[in-house]
């Protein structure tokens, strides 16, 4: 608690400074310090867009996943490829590096949750499936983000050889359907039957596109995914006028499925248990882009009284996601709020004129 407080009244008391070093308030310290400047409203109290912050909506969640090694308590061997400096042997210098993984053991074990822990670059801390689930078994995990947002980019970070064939997908109904995001595969056709590299045209822009591009380096190597969701999609440019777009952006829960392992192709050999056993898919940290959806009608989201993920929704709106007017302000259709305009709903006191005359 102590620590907590020292590490938020610096904070505090630089923003206070930087607003009154703006001094475009008028306010004093105090009165500052009980009501900050809300950002869907302008100094002149006029409404205007408010988007919610950056965040990485994957940190510290839980993530379901359908394979996790260590129970029983099992080996799993890391190859390195010797370099190949001197080496008058051309033939493939490999060496196995073999460790236990164990879930009883808090020092031996790869659980899911070290895909959404603090990823610090100098401990990593890997989730690691069981060995050799290979197709057509697949490896899923699994993300529920709690409520709609607007996702950026979904990217994993590999402390084993990226996966030969991957897929994202994403779902806007809580995982009763899902969509594909992006595929991987160095067989696009063979295992998702997606042509290699399709181009995206304004006709196609809600289309998932395969890839083979996240094999371009060399297999052993561990490495990053990351799909960016309006990459080379015509309408990013003007996303505020794209309802395919936004619609196409958002997002309740996330899915990853590994398809198929990389391979070095010795693990149908004879002695191919030691092969198999450096086979499983291992991530140290699996991350979701984006904002909380709030139409611009809200800076943030806050957690309600069933501790529901909500937008605080500004501008005469409600919903989770501010998508709707509040009641006795539907003067006008409800709007998303633009980079232009706020479209905030407006109404007037109920008033019924009584025209007894007429
Ligand atoms: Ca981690």
């Amino acid at each position: 608690m102590l620590a907590m407080w020292t590490l938020w009244v610096p904070l505090v008391t630089v923003s206070l400074l930087a607003r009154t070093a703006r001094g475009g308030y008028g306010l004093s310290m105090f009165a500052a310090q009980s009501s900050p400047p809300d950002p869907c409203y302008d100094e002149n109290g006029n409404p205007r867009r408010c988007i919610p912050d950056f965040v990485n909506s994957a940190f510290g969640k839980d993530v379901r996943v359908s394979s996790t090694c260590g129970s029983p308590a099992a080996r799993y061997c890391v190859v390195a490829e010797k370099s190949h400096e001197e080496d008058e042997e051309e033939e493939d210098e490999r060496t196995r590096d073999c460790h236990t993984c164990d879930a009883e053991d808090p020092k031996k074990s790869h659980p899911p949750a070290y895909l959404t822990d603090l990823n610090n670059p100098h401990n990593l801390t890997c989730w690691r499936s069981e060995n050799y689930v290979q197709y057509p078994q697949n490896v899923t995990l699994t993300l529920s983000l709690g409520k709609k947002f607007e996702v950026t980019y979904v990217s994993l970070q590999f402390c084993s050889p990226r996966p030969e064939s991957m897929a994202i997908f994403k779902s806007m109904d809580y995982g009763k359907s899902w969509v594909p995001f992006q595929y991987y595969s160095t067989q696009c056709k063979k295992m998702f039957n997606r042509q290699n590299k399709a181009t995206i045209t304004k006709q196609n822009e809600q289309e998932a596109i395969c890839t083979d591009s996240h094999t371009d380096m060399h297999p052993l190597t561990g490495g990053l995914i990351a799909f960016s969701t309006l990459d080379g999609r015509p309408s990013a440019h003007d996303f505020d006028n794209s309802p395919v777009l936004q619609d196409w952006v958002t997002a309740t829960d996330v899915k990853v499925t590994f398809s198929r392992l990389h391979t070095l192709g010795d693990e149908n050999e004879d002695d191919s248990e030691l092969a198999r056993d450096s086979y499983f898919y291992a991530v140290s940290d699996l991350q979701v882009g984006g904002r909380c959806k709030c139409n611009g009608h809200a800076s943030k989201c806050v957690r309600d009284r069933d501790s529901n993920l909500v937008c605080e929704c500004k501008h005469n709106t409600a919903g989770p996601e501010c998508d709707r007017c509040k009641p006795f302000h539907y003067d006008r259709p409800w709007q998303r709020a633009t980079a232009r305009e706020a479209n905030e709903c407006v109404g007037k006191p109920t008033y019924r004129p009584h025209f007894p005359h007429i």
